[in-house]
């Protein structure tokens, strides 16, 4: 059995411990993958790391220690073994409008009808359809750089839409024309955190990543996560969220909607996640919400946001999202 870390001696004998991080190969990826190991470096200078671009296999068969993902992109119920071991602070959640350039200065408002606007997402699709009726939506796929490729080189999209935080990382953010507030768009469980993934019983790395952990952002998602879950809804499913902290108040605004955004239902709730100051006793049980560990945070708060997202899904499935969202995915699949 390979030790998760191992050590290395430098040439002064002085030993010290390596961290293994894979990656996938997309620039974004990458991109996330460095920022982790420069916080990661930052905080433990001692530490030796390496990042390869391994298989996602990689971290099960124990060759990498963690694995960088953006967070809408992880499963509610992450396979046995692993866990998210930190979900680091949010950057702007929302959806941003990238014009063709022909098209600089317009918004979705005035693009002219029937300017096509690419994005595969049935969320966007579903609420932009019934916001600006008189777009159309077409797929477009690939990473991000054959995305904004397909825009600015052929003359097929009028406009994509694109996490905004995706474009910041990759450099982009002088593409963006307009950011979709939640009464236009609303966002995808997790969208604009990033999650650092571990093996669930290696303790120590848990320990070491547990720190990059941005409390408000964990509550955040992990509520959203429970949302999501309980809805039982995939990544790719017209399901939208909004979450915002104040005064010690979790609000999250959670939605369903059909393929076209004809038929909807949205709520919103709040919870307490007030903690009192004093230090918790630390738990040894490391407890998972949502595929999130973070034993570094107070259990309460962390339980009252399940909570949260639970109770949404449930006052939804109450007023009928379980047949909105069967119908959704039996159209899509049918396309
Ligand atoms: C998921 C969706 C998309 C990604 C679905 C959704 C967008 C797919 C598309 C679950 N993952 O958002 O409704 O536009 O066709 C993805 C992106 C990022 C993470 C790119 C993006 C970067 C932003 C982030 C793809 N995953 O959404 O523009 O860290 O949240």
């Amino acid at each position: 059995c390979i030790a998760f870390m191992f050590s290395q001696q430098d040439g002064n004998g002085k030993v010290s411990r390596v961290i293994r991080i894979g990656t996938r190969k997309s620039q974004l990826a990458c991109i996330q993958t460095d920022s982790v190991a420069e916080k990661l470096k930052g905080l433990y200078p001692d530490v030796h790391i390496e990042i390869g671009d391994n298989l996602f296999t990689a971290l099960e068969r124990n060759e990498v220690d963690l694995v960088v993902h953006s967070l809408k992109d992880l499963p509610t119920a992450l396979p046995p073994g692993f866990t998210i071991g930190a979900v680091l602070k949010r950057e702007n959640p929302h959806d941003a409008v990238v014009l063709h350039p022909k098209n600089t200065g317009k918004s979705l408002d005035t693009l002219p009808d029937k300017s096509v606007i690419g994005t595969s997402s049935l969320r966007r699709a579903a609420q932009l359809k019934k916001r600006f009726p008189h777009l159309e939506f077409k797929d477009i796929r690939g990473n991000l750089n054959t995305r904004l490729k397909k825009l600015d080189e052929k003359d097929d999209f009028s406009a994509i839409i694109l996490a905004a935080a995706g474009l910041r990382r990759m450099g982009w953010e002088s593409r963006v024309s307009q950011i979709l507030g939640p009464e236009d768009c609303m966002y995808a469980v997790g969208q604009g955190a990033i999650a650092i993934e571990v093996r669930a019983k290696d303790k120590d790395i848990l320990e070491m990543v547990s720190v990059l952990h941005d409390p408000n952002t964990v509550l955040r998602c992990i509520a959203e996560r429970a949302f999501l879950r309980r809805l039982e809804g995939g990544c790719s499913v017209p399901v939208a969220v909004h979450t915002e902290v104040k005064a010690s108040q979790l609000y999250l605004t959670g939605a369903v909607y059909s393929l076209d955004g004809s038929d909807s239902l949205k709520e919103t709730m709040q919870t307490s996640i007030a903690s009192d100051n004093k230090v918790e006793e630390r738990v040894d049980e490391w407890v998972q919400r949502v595929g999130v560990t973070a034993n570094n945070m107070p259990g309460p708060a962390q339980d009252a946001s399940e909570k949260l997202g639970l109770d949404l899904a449930n006052l939804l499935l109450s007023k009928g999202a379980k047949e909105i969202l069967t119908v959704a995915r039996e159209l899509n699949d049918a396309q």
